[in-house]
C-alpha cells in the first residue's frame, strides 16, 4: 500500500466522522489535492462510500462487503501486528505465501489474507475448508527471540487473543480447547495452525495460521462438518464485519504479543486457562503412536498439556487431538 493511502486512511480514521477538506488533507499527507482525490476515486472502486460536501470536505459511510487491505488499515490501532498487509482473492494456502515472503525478509507483524483457499491446511495434513467471502482466512509472521521449544506458547497466546476479539466483537464467550481449537456451544469456530521455520537453533519465523469462520450459514459447510462445526453469525444470529474483527484480533494480539515479550508466558497461561473447556475433565488424548484417556491437570509453565491417567501416571501431552 502506499505511503499517501496508508496516510490517507489515517487520517479518516482519526476523523470518524468528522469531513476532511481536499487542502487539508493534501497538506497533513503532503501531496497535492489531486494525488488526494485520486486515492479517494480508487477507495470508491474498492467498494468504499465517501461523501464529499462542498465547502466541507469528505468522510467515510460505509465500507466495503468484501475485505479489503485498505478497510482494515481504517480503524487499525497497532504498531506491528497487521501494519503491513497482503490481501489476495485466491490462494492455495496462506501459509504457503506467508512462508515464500518470510524468507524475503518481509518486516515482522506482515499479515497475509485471502478471500478463499483452495487447499487450506490443517495440522498434520488436514484439509481446511475455507469457502469465499465468508471466513477469515489468514496467516501472521513473528520472529520472536525465543527457543524454538517455546514456540507452541504461541499457539496458545493466539487463542487467547481470538477469544478476547470475539468477546469484543460479538459478546459471545467461546471456550478454548487444548491446544488450537476455538468453541462456541461445543463446535469448532477457529483453528489455528503454528508452523516453525528454523535454521539450526534459530528461529527465522514463526507463520501463524488462523481460519475464523464468520459468516457461514450450516448449509455452506460440508456435510460432514455440519455435526462439529459452526460460524460467528450462526451462534450470534446475524452478519458480522469480517475487517472489525481482523482489527481486533490485532489490537488484542499485539497486547498479548508485547506482554509475553516481556514477561514470559506465565500471564498468558493465567489467560488462557480462564478460557479452557477441558481443564479438570476426564479427556481422550490421541497422539501420532497412541491415545491416552486421562484427567486434564492443566499445562505447564511451557504449555504442555498434562493429564493424569486412572493409574496416577502423569502424561505429558505435546501434541494431539483431544476427544471432551
Ligand atoms: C486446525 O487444524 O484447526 C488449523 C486450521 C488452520 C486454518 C488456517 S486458515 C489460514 C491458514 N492457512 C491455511 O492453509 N491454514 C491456516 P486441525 O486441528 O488439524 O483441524 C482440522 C480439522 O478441522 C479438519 O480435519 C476438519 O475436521 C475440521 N475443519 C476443517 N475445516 C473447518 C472449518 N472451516 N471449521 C471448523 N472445522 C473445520
Amino acid at each position: 500500500m502506499s505511503e499517501i493511502r496508508i496516510k490517507l486512511l489515517d487520517a479518516f480514521t482519526n476523523a470518524g466522522e468528522t469531513f476532511l477538506s481536499g487542502q487539508y488533507l493534501a497538506d497533513l499527507i503532503g501531496c497535492s489535492r489531486t494525488a488526494v482525490w485520486k486515492h479517494i476515486e480508487e477507495l470508491r472502486k474498492e467498494g468504499f462510500e465517501l461523501e464529499a460536501v462542498r465547502n466541507k470536505g469528505y468522510r467515510v459511510v460505509k465500507t466495503p462487503e468484501r475485505i479489503t487491505a485498505d478497510e482494515i488499515r481504517l480503524g487499525l490501532q497497532t504498531n506491528l501486528i497487521g501494519r503491513n498487509i497482503y490481501y489476495e482473492e485466491s490462494v492455495e494456502s496462506t501459509q504457503i505465501i506467508a512462508k515464500l515472503l518470510s524468507n524475503e525478509n518481509v518486516p515482522e507483524g506482515t499479515v497475509i489474507i485471502a478471500e478463499e483457499q483452495l487447499s487450506g491446511k490443517g495440522r498434520m495434513n488436514r484439509t481446511w475448508h475455507s469457502p469465499k467471502y465468508t471466513g477469515i482466512w489468514m496467516s501472521l509472521i513473528l520472529r520472536p527471540n525465543i527457543p524454538l521449544t517455546k514456540a507452541p506458547q504461541l499457539t496458545l497466546l493466539t487463542a487467547v487473543a481470538i477469544v478476547h476479539a470475539i468477546e469484543e466483537e460479538t459478546g459471545l464467550q467461546p471456550e478454548i480447547k487444548w491446544p488450537n481449537d476455538i468453541l462456541l456451544a461445543g463446535k469448532k469456530v477457529t483453528g489455528i495452525l503454528t508452523e516453525l521455520h528454523a535454521e539450526a537453533d534459530r528461529i527465522h519465523s514463526i507463520i501463524i495460521g488462523i481460519g475464523i469462520n464468520v459468516n457461514q450459514k450450516m448449509e455452506d459447510f460440508p456435510r460432514e462438518l455440519q455435526e462439529k462445526a459452526s460460524s460467528l453469525a450462526i451462534e450470534k444470529g446475524e452478519l458480522m464485519s469480517r475487517a472489525g474483527l481482523i482489527r481486533s484480533f490485532f489490537k488484542h494480539f499485539e497486547k498479548l504479543y508485547m506482554l509475553y515479550l516481556e514477561q514470559g508466558f506465565f500471564p498468558i497461561k493465567l489467560l488462557w486457562e480462564g478460557h479452557a473447556v477441558s481443564i479438570g475433565k476426564i479427556l481422550k488424548a490421541r497422539t501420532l503412536t497412541n491415545v491416552i484417556e486421562g484427567k486434564a491437570l492443566g499445562i505447564t509453565d511451557d504449555g504442555v498439556l498434562i493429564l493424569e491417567d486412572e493409574t496416577g501416571y502423569i502424561h505429558h501431552i505435546y501434541s494431539a487431538d483431544i476427544e471432551v
